[in-house]
């Protein structure tokens, strides 16, 4: 508390807002369904914050049937009518910013910093894609084409989207994927994940508050291998919008390859296993912050967090020890305090799993360096950020969702095969380079196969609107989130051409 630039009333309206007695249960038509629940934890306390109840089978084919049912009007309405209703629910979230605030931090560990970034970002996106509801669906384009024909192309909705997401943005993702399916005139099944089903539950009603029909939007918590199955595996559902782990994406392909209905469209985002190639021109304290912010913000519980330093190596005894002084300095504990860098481990299940990588790298002698292990508090899922060395950048075989940094030396004159190297671990996420030399940059950039280059500077975040983010390969199928062809994926497109030779054409 009293932090420079942290208004003190902030503080004390996130405060007010929390509701202990929080339960999120599925809405189904508007109705919300209650049942007892299992509960919700804060990962940085243990302590209970709330109760969420599954949805059943039943309430799955309800959403379906109403859904179904509405969406064709709703798509009808068009762009205009539709955008209206997510900017009043951009409005409103931005009036109860404390709300949301609280229950980024409590739900999901998020620092003050963090969270105030995710609620941001989830109302850019739902005036973002407002706007380009607004612009695209509104009205037919008219084509060019032979004297006497009219030919107008419109766009409409596809259907009905079951909207899967990621406890890591609980707030950001899950609107940026429900905001864009609605907007392009679809009806929407949002499954939350299991970690954070009381901040999208806040979101669905003020969506639903906002004027989004109840038969449009409905709120189905639960776990992946019951309610996202279930959703996945439904021949209603036309497309499938996912962000998460690359196996759940598989899983989700091999489910709409089985069934029986329309060809199913799959958006998926998933991980990735971000290098910075840092050559021997490149400023030393410029490095050091922004490999620092990228590696260890959010506890590197971030798809596009860098996870392989790839060091020139006549600089790399320096630039490495200056990298592990600054993380040295990382404050790891409870986001509630303003001073906390890195939060909690999202649950003990991933906790254990980073926690037990980073043992296996000290036993092999691999750990560089590690944050003072003593400041971790008692009680939540915390793992100390660490670097770990890597003989070479092919060693990194798999995303590790944590605050781990790897690091790989290179030499001077192998920048090529170093980039093929990176390329060649199929992820294709985000690619950090840092370098004073102009061309060397732009090589960079062009060579790598990755949605986004982030050039000397921190490559995590992305702005909607000017940094469209997503990644290829095993990190997704595009088109990319926050940019000008992502709705266009959750659209069908019509053709309509007329004689207008006849009379009244
Ligand atoms: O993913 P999981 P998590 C990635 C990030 C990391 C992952 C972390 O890189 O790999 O997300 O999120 C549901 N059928 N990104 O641990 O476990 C599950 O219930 C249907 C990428 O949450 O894959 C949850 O709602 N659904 C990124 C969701 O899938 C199923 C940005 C995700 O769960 C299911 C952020 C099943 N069989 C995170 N099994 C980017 N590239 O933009 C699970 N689920």
């Amino acid at each position: 508390l009293g932090e420079p630039g942290v208004p003190e009333a902030l503080i004390a309206a996130i405060a007010e807002a929390r509701d202990a007695g929080a339960v999120a249960a599925p809405i189904v038509g508007g109705r919300e369904r209650r049942g007892k629940g299992e509960p919700v934890h804060n990962p940085a306390t243990g302590v209970v914050i709330g109760r969420v109840v599954e949805a059943d089978a039943a309430a799955v084919e309800e959403a379906v049937a109403a859904a179904r049912k509405a969406q064709g009007d709703w798509s009808l309405a068009g762009g205009a009518f539709r955008a209206e209703r997510l900017e009043r629910a951009a409005d409103l979230i931005e009036e109860r910013d404390a709300l949301f605030l609280g229950l980024a931090m409590d739900e999901a560990g998020k620092t003050l910093v963090d969270a105030v970034a995710e609620v941001r970002e989830a109302v850019d996106f739902l005036r973002y894609y407002a706007a380009q509801a607004r612009a695209d669906f509104s009205w037919p384009v008219t084509l060019p084409g032979p004297t006497g024909e009219r030919n107008e192309l419109i766009l409409e909705g596809k259907g009905i989207f079951a909207c899967i997401s990621p406890w890591n943005f609980p707030l950001a993702i899950f609107l940026g994927q429900v905001s864009a399916a609605l907007a392009a005139g679809n009806a929407v099944l949002a499954k939350p994940a299991e970690q954070t089903p009381l901040i999208a539950h806040a979101a669905v009603e003020t969506l639903l508050e906002a004027g989004v029909p109840g038969d449009i939007l409905h709120y189905l918590p639960g776990r992946g291998e019951t309610v996202g199955a279930a959703l996945t595996g439904h021949d209603d559902v036309i497309g499938v919008a996912f962000t998460g782990s690359t196996e759940v994406a598989r899983a989700i392909n091999r489910s709409l390859a089985m069934r029986e209905g329309p060809i199913a469209t799959l958006i998926a985002e998933t991980g990735g296993a971000n290098a910075m190639i840092v050559d021997s021109t490149a400023l030393p304290e410029q490095v050091a912050r922004d490999a620092v912010a990228s590696a260890f913000q959010s506890a590197g519980q971030r798809c596009s967090a860098l996870r392989l330093l790839c060091v020139q190596d006549d600089v790399a005894d320096a630039m490495i020890a200056m990298v592990a002084g600054a993380m040295a300095e990382l404050n790891v504990g409870d986001p509630a305090i303003l001073a906390t860098d890195v939060g909690p481990i999202i649950d003990e299940e991933a906790q254990s799993n980073i926690a037990a990588y980073v043992e296996e790298a000290r036993a092999a002698g691999r750990l560089i360096a590690e944050a003072a292990r003593t400041k971790l508090p008692a009680g939540g899922t915390f793992v100390a950020p660490a670097m770990i060395r890597l003989d070479h950048v092919t060693d990194l075989k798999r995303e590790i969702f944590g605050p781990v940094l790897h690091v790989a030396t290179w030499k001077g004159g192998e920048l090529d095969a170093l980039i093929d190297a990176i390329n060649a671990s199929g992820y294709g996420l985000t690619l950090g380079v840092h370098t004073r030399i102009d061309s060397v940059a732009a090589h960079v950039a062009a060579r790598a196969q990755v949605g986004n280059v982030y050039v000397n500077r921190n490559q995590i975040g992305a702005i909607v609107g000017s940094q469209p983010f997503g990644g290829r390969g095993l990190s997704g199928t595009g088109p990319k989130a926050g940019g000008p062809n992502y709705l266009r994926r959750f659209a069908e497109e019509k053709s309509i051409s007329t004689d207008i030779t006849a009379a009244g054409g």
